[in-house]
């Protein structure tokens, strides 16, 4: 059974039965058997873009339209798939175990949409259905929203689109027919135009009446929500941790990678599921760790079982 070897399989066992202080840090291979996309690697464009490059402050303030169309076609997506049996069974974990943290890079709300407790979820980088103020320090507001499109300017485009190349007719009559068929377009198709949104169509600020929004994730150079980082820190160093499960993640972005050499120092033998061997825990692999190589919706149910 392809990524499970059974004596591993039973040593993992084994230790997590008699853990009582195990973090899991999740990345977006978590979602993609879901259908998300993963930021790295195959996948990880957005049209000509790469998503990375779209997830940062620079990008928002020189084209806030693009990272915006780019930000609600994510919460799009989001919101039409469905959390995999991985997000279920780290759910049971946590209501099973209290000593269970789930560290979840992930934006994508898709383990909120199980019953995993909130108080063991700590979003280190945000999550798409918080917005808010861009002037952080003088306005600050900030609000769940889950209505899609966010405004009207940014609604997936059906019709009124003025195809540049007959290639680009092709793509959106396919996907006009596809729309027939209830489906969306898709515009991360590069051959579908995007519509041009203009700045002053994107979501203002309803308190400041001044500001766009944003969305309420973590970009590159920004800080993580300093609750969070207190959270995780307080479990750090409440005591010995058993063991980190490294889930669907490239662990290349700091300052979450680090926690996988924190847990170490604390004690923790490390399980890695992903795809990819390559994709190894920051720090390289120990004497003692784990590697389950597959989807992750069909291993952590089999490891948490
Ligand atoms: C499967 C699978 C399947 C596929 N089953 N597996 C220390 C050293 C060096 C640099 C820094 C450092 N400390 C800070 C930095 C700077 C920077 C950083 O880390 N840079 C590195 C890239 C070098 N960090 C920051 O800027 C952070 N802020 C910060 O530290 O503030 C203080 C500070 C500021 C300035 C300087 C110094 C300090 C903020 C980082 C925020 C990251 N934000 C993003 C975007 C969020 C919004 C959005 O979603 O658009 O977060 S970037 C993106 O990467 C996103 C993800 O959460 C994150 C991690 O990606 P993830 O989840 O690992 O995805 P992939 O695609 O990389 O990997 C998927 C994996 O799944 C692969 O391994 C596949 O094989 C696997 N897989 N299908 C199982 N079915």
């Amino acid at each position: 059974d392809a990524g499970i070897n059974a004596e591993d399989l039973a040593s993992f066992h084994e230790h997590l039965n008699k853990s009582t202080r195990v973090l899991a840090l999740l990345g977006a291979g978590l979602s993609a058997s879901s259908g998300l996309p993963t930021f790295r690697g195959a996948g990880g464009l957005w049209r000509t873009h790469d998503s990375v490059s779209l997830a940062t402050p620079e990008a928002f303030n020189a084209d806030p339209s693009l990272v915006w169309q780019f930000y609600s076609y994510r919460r799009h997506m989001a919101l039409q798939v469905q959390p995999n049996p991985a997000h279920y069974a780290l759910a049971k974990l946590a209501r099973k175990m209290p000593g269970f943290q789930a560290l979840s890079q992930n934006v994508d709300g898709l383990s909120q949409r199980t019953d995993h407790p909130p108080g063991q979820l700590q979003l280190l980088h945000g999550t798409l259905f918080e917005v808010r103020c861009m002037d952080r320090r003088r306005c600050g507001h900030s609000e769940t929203n889950f209505v899609d499109p966010i405004v009207p300017a940014l609604a997936i485009p059906t019709s009124g689109i003025d195809p540049t190349s007959d290639e680009a007719r092709q793509a959106v009559s396919a996907q006009l027919q596809a729309k027939q068929q209830g489906k969306d377009l898709d515009i991360s198709d590069v051959k579908v135009p995007l519509a041009s949104v203009k700045t002053h169509d994107l979501p203002v600020c309803p308190k400041c009446k001044q500001y766009l929004l944003r969305p309420g994730v973590v970009w590159f150079g920004e800080s993580l929500p300093e609750q969070v980082l207190d959270n995780v820190d307080e479990f750090m160093n409440a005591g010995r941790v058993d063991m980190i499960m490294v889930i669907g993640t490239s662990a290349k972005v700091y300052p979450a990678a680090g926690y996988i050499e924190d847990a170490r120092a604390k004690g923790a033998r490390v399980c890695v599921v992903n795809m990819d061997e390559n994709d190894k825990p920051a720090g390289g692999w120990k004497k003692g760790d784990w590697f389950f190589k597959g989807d992750a919706a069909t291993l952590v149910p089999r490891l948490l079982e």
